[in-house]
């Protein structure tokens, strides 16, 4: 069973240009679409209840460089399902950021034990977050520092 669930609908562009994103419950990652070879860096995000370990490191911070072809891997270690958004000012209530900053997807969400693998350049620098908005979670602490940097 392999899902693939993404809102589509959010504000374009600012950070990233996506070339993949696979959702899958299979353990062995996926299927590119792209030349991995271009592939600079990898890191391995774990979601748990109620937190992001970045590879290793419980709260992270995530910390990129402006061109790098990056690879994220999420695992969903937990028991529930958690979510990925990445953008600036938090909106509780409506659980998104106000600025999304990964097009074209607003948000990622994993069942427990599901992956889901995500490429991209990152193009401009800044400080912002990466949140799960599931009821409850990012008020939780579920948040880490996504830092992209020059
Ligand atoms: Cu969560």
């Amino acid at each position: 069973m392999s899902s693939k669930k993404l809102h589509t609908a959010g504000k374009l562009t600012l950070v990233g240009l996506v070339l993949a994103l696979v959702v899958t419950t299979v353990p062995t990652l996926l299927t590119q679409a792209h030349d991995v070879s271009l592939i600079k860096k990898t890191i391995t995000i774990e979601m748990n209840e109620f937190s992001y370990t970045v590879d290793g490191v419980a709260n992270g911070p995530v910390n990129l460089k402006v061109g790098d072809v990056t690879t994220l891997i999420f695992i969903n270690k937990g028991k529930i399902t958690h979510d990925a958004h990445f953008g600036t000012d938090p909106d509780l209530k409506g659980r998104l950021f106000n600025n999304n900053i990964v097009a074209p997807f607003d948000m990622l969400v994993l069942e427990a034990g599901e992956r889901a693998q995500l490429t991209f350049t990152a193009k401009t620098a800044g400080t912002f977050e990466l949140g799960c908005f599931q009821p409850g979670h990012y008020e939780a602490g579920m948040k880490v520092a996504f830092v992209i940097q020059n």
